[in-house]
This record gives structure tokens, sequence and C-alpha cells, in this order.
């Protein structure tokens, strides 16, 4: 998979050269590219930005940068074999970013993110390139960024870790919180491992038991209980069938 990121703060996205996604970049299973905005301004203060039409606060990212970035950080994917690109825009103002979505975007071959700061990129831009290609107006929570780059690391490592070969072991993502199969939509419960006993606190009796079928049946239920507390709102979209009579008394 490519991926592609214009910024204004390249040195924003370097942790993208650590851990995960790191390894995947020095095996080959990511080919990431961080791109400098600036590099497409042409006037002494190298401006990204100007006021908006119609008035208010705040600074819009201008066409021009943005366009000339786009095509020829295109143009260069296409010159070097890419195919099927998408663009992902980050902003608060786009689609909830779930595990759903990092698994589609995980399926695409070449990915372009476009992290904006001051108050968004002009329209125009993100309208013009979906008439080519896919866009994804990503926002990764119900909270406002300074800028899309902290979103594009979130994004990046949810996708990457998706990828064939990334993850040691294809099964890590099997039991992941909200992946699909009949614990959709719990959380993940409590994990433990040695020592046996911590500051006189030991280990649930029955993860010590050997007998698969009540580990399971307790993992659910821890995993029940928990989702309870923290997300009632994700309980509500369970489907009730899933759960027998021991899980609705709870
Ligand atoms: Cl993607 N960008 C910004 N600036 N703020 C956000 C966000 C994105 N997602 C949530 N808040």
């Amino acid at each position: 998979m490519r991926l592609d990121v214009v910024t204004i703060f390249p040195e924003y996205l370097d942790p993208l050269n650590v851990s995960l996604v790191g390894k995947a970049r020095a095996r080959g299973q990511l080919d990431v590219r961080v791109h400098d905005l600036r590099e497409w301004t042409y006037d002494r203060h190298n401006t990204v930005d100007d006021t908006p039409y119609g008035g208010g606060p705040g600074m819009v990212m201008k066409t021009g940068p943005w366009g000339d970035a786009l095509d020829d950080v295109l143009a260069d994917g296409y010159e070097n074999g890419s195919h099927g690109p998408a663009l992902v825009v980050p902003t608060p103002s786009g689609r909830p970013f779930t595990q759903e979505l990092a698994v589609e975007l995980s399926e695409r071959p070449w990915l372009v993110f476009t992290p904006a700061r001051y108050e968004g990129i002009d329209r125009r831009v993100i309208d013009e390139y979906a008439t080519r290609m896919p866009v994804y107006e990503v926002s990764i929570g119900d909270y406002v960024l300074a800028g899309g780059e902290a979103a594009v690391l979130v994004i990046t490592e949810a996708v990457a870790r998706l990828l064939p070969g990334v993850l040691g072991n294809a099964e890590s993502h099997r039991d992941d919180s909200f992946a699909p199969g009949a614990m959709a939509n719990l959380l993940e419960g409590p994990v433990y491992t040695k020592p046996p006993e911590w500051r006189g606190q030991g280990i649930p009796d029955v993860l010590l038991s050997g007998h698969h079928g009540k580990i399971a049946r307790w993992r659910r239920d821890e995993a029940l209980r928990r989702t309870t507390r923290n997300r009632p709102d994700l309980v509500e979209r369970c489907d009730p069938s899933a759960f027998d009579k021991k899980d609705r008394e709870m």
C-alpha cells in the first residue's frame, strides 16, 4: 500500500518511522511519502492560507498550493506504478472513523492524506478531486484538534495493522474491540499475565482453571460489564439474540 501525506508540518509525521508502521515500511509493506505543502508555494512568504470569503474568524487554506501539490503527488504515484488513489481528508466535520472504515481503507492500494490547519481547505479542492477519485472526509472523534496531522497518525496506525503480514499473528485482530463476530460491539475485558500475585492481587481463578468454555464465558461477561459501564450506546446496538438469558440479567 502507498500512503502520501501533504502537510505544512512534515516533522509531525515522524512517528510513522516508529513501531508497527515503521516496521511495515522497513519491510516494504507500506510505502509512505510525506510532502511539505510549502514546496508548492511560489511567493516570498510561502503563503498557504488567506481570509475566508463571507468574513468570519480564522484563515482558509488556498486552492493553488493544494491543487499543485496533489497533481504532482498523484502524477508521481502513477509514474511509480500505483493505481486507484483515494483522498483522505481529516476534518472534524467528516464521517466518524470506525473500525469498519479502517477495514475499507486497508483494502485500497493508495491513500493520499490532506491534513489541514486553520479553518480547513477551500471546498473547491475537495470537490474537484471528488470528480476523479473516492474522497473520504473523516473525523476521529467529537473534539477539535488544531490540525489533521494527529488524525493521520491515528488512521494510518489503524489501517496499517490490518494489512496482510503486518501483525505477527493474523488472529490478533479476531477479538479486537469492534471486530465483527459474536462479540461484535463489545469492548475487550481485562487481561493478566505473570506473576500470579502482585501487591496482594491475584488472578481471577477461572483463568487458571484450564476450562476453555468457562474462560470464554467469563471473558464475554467481563466484556459486557465493561461495555455497559463505558459505552452503553454500544450495548444498545448489540444483537440481543447474540446473548443468552444470563447476559440480560447482568
Ligand atoms: Cl480529522 N481534524 C481536526 N482538526 N479535528 C478533529 C478531527 C480531525 N477529528 C476530530 N477532531
